[in-house]
C-alpha cells in the first residue's frame, strides 16, 4: 500500500479518513483534470464536487461511492469546494466542507445523509460565523462534538486576526505569535456553532506560543485531530515548509504542545492528512502530485501505516 496512489481513476487530495460501519471511508477534495497557473491565492484549486470512497480492509480495493454533493446543490456556495470532512452523530453523517460564498469569501457549510456513503444533502446557508477553510470534525468520547478550521493565503485566515474580515490583513511579523487556527464546539445538531470560534495556540518546549516566522513549525492549514492514549493530537501542514507535523494536549481547545514532524515535503506544493485507528494499527491518510507528475492542483491520495514509540511520539515517516 504504501507509495501507491489509492485511487488513479481519478485526482483526489485532502483525504478525511474515519473508521464508519466497520470499513474506512475517505472523504477527500475531487482535483479537477484541467489547466491552470499557480498562484498564492489557490486559484489553481477549482473544485466543483467532492466524491467518498471506502476501503473494507487496509490493503483492500478501494470503492468510490461516485460523486455524493455538487457545488450546484449548494444554495449559499459559488465555486472551490476545498477540503472536507465527515462526523456521526445521532444517527447521522455530516460532510463539513468550506466554499466560497457569493461575496467570494471561504465559509464552511455541512451536508446530511443517513448513510456514510452519501449522497449528501446540503443546509441552505453556511454554518453562521463560520469561516476561512479546511474543517476538522471531531467527536470526543462524551459525544461533544467540534470543528477545527483555518488556512492561510488563499484561506483567508490571516484576515481574521481581529475576529471580524479585513481584507488586507496580512501575516504577522516574524517575532509575533503566529496565526491561531480556530475551533467551534458544534451544537447538538451538529449543524452550527454553539460558541463563537476560538483561537488555539500552538507552544513550543518553553510554553511560549509559536512564532509566525517559525515557518516549519507554525500553523498553516489542514488540521487534524485524534486522540491516543487520553491525549489530543492536533496536527497540521506548515504550508510555505510544506511538513505535517503535530502537537499534543490535554484537552479538545488546547493548548497544544508542538512535538514533530511527522511527514517531510511530498511532491507537489501542498500537504494535507489525516490519522486514524482501524482494527488496532493506526494509518496516515496524505496525498501527493505524483500521479500528474508534479502538478500542484492534481493530487492522489496515499496511505501508510503509523507508529508511536512508548512515550507517545509519532515515529516520524518517510513518504
Ligand atoms: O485542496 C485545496 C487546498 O489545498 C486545501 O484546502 C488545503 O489544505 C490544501 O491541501
Amino acid at each position: 500500500m504504501a507509495g501507491k496512489p489509492l485511487i488513479d481513476h481519478m485526482y483526489t487530495a485532502d483525504p478525511s479518513a474515519h473508521v464508519f460501519e466497520n470499513r474506512i471511508y475517505i472523504y477527500p477534495s475531487h482535483d479537477l483534470d484541467i489547466d491552470s497557473i499557480d498562484n498564492d491565492n489557490g486559484d489553481q484549486y477549482q473544485m466543483t464536487d467532492y466524491h467518498v470512497f471506502s476501503m473494507e480492509s487496509a490493503e483492500g480495493r478501494v470503492t468510490d461511492h461516485g460523486e455524493v454533493l455538487h457545488v450546484k446543490d449548494v444554495p449559499w456556495a459559488s465555486r472551490q469546494m476545498w477540503a472536507p470532512d465527515a462526523a456521526y452523530k445521532n444517527g447521522e453523517y455530516y460532510l463539513y466542507f468550506p466554499a466560497r460564498d457569493k461575496e467570494n469569501n471561504f465559509r464552511i457549510g455541512v451536508a446530511r445523509s443517513k448513510s456514510p456513503s452519501g449522497p449528501f444533502k446540503a443546509e441552505a446557508n453556511y454554518i453562521k460565523k463560520s469561516f476561512s477553510i479546511d474543517p476538522c470534525s471531531f467527536v470526543d468520547d462524551d459525544g461533544s462534538a467540534y470543528v477545527y478550521f483555518g488556512g492561510l493565503w488563499g484561506g483567508q485566515l490571516e484576515k481574521y486576526t481581529t475576529g471580524q474580515f479585513n481584507p488586507d490583513g496580512k501575516e504577522p511579523a516574524p517575532d509575533a505569535p503566529a496565526v491561531c487556527p480556530r475551533i467551534a464546539r458544534l451544537t447538538e445538531d451538529m449543524l452550527e456553532f454553539s460558541e463563537d470560534p476560538r483561537k488555539i495556540v500552538i507552544l513550543d518546549e518553553k510554553g511560549n506560543p509559536l512564532l509566525a516566522g517559525d515557518e516549519e513549525r507554525r500553523y498553516f492549514e489542514g488540521p487534524w485531530m485524534h486522540k491516543y492514549k487520553g491525549k489530543y493530537y492536533f496536527s497540521y501542514s506548515t504550508g510555505s515548509t510544506h511538513f505535517l507535523v503535530y502537537a499534543v494536549g490535554d484537552n479538545p481547545y488546547g493548548p497544544f504542545t508542538y512535538k514533530g514532524r511527522i511527514l517531510p515535503p511530498v511532491i507537489g506544493w501542498t500537504t494535507h492528512h489525516s490519522i486514524v485507528e482501524f482494527k488496532n494499527k493506526w494509518y496516515l491518510f496524505y496525498h501527493d502530485s505524483s500521479l500528474s507528475g508534479g502538478v500542484n492542483h492534481k493530487r492522489c491520495l496515499k496511505m501508510q501505516e503509523l507508529k508511536y514509540d512508548g512515550q507517545g511520539h509519532i515515529i516520524p515517516m518517510e513518504p
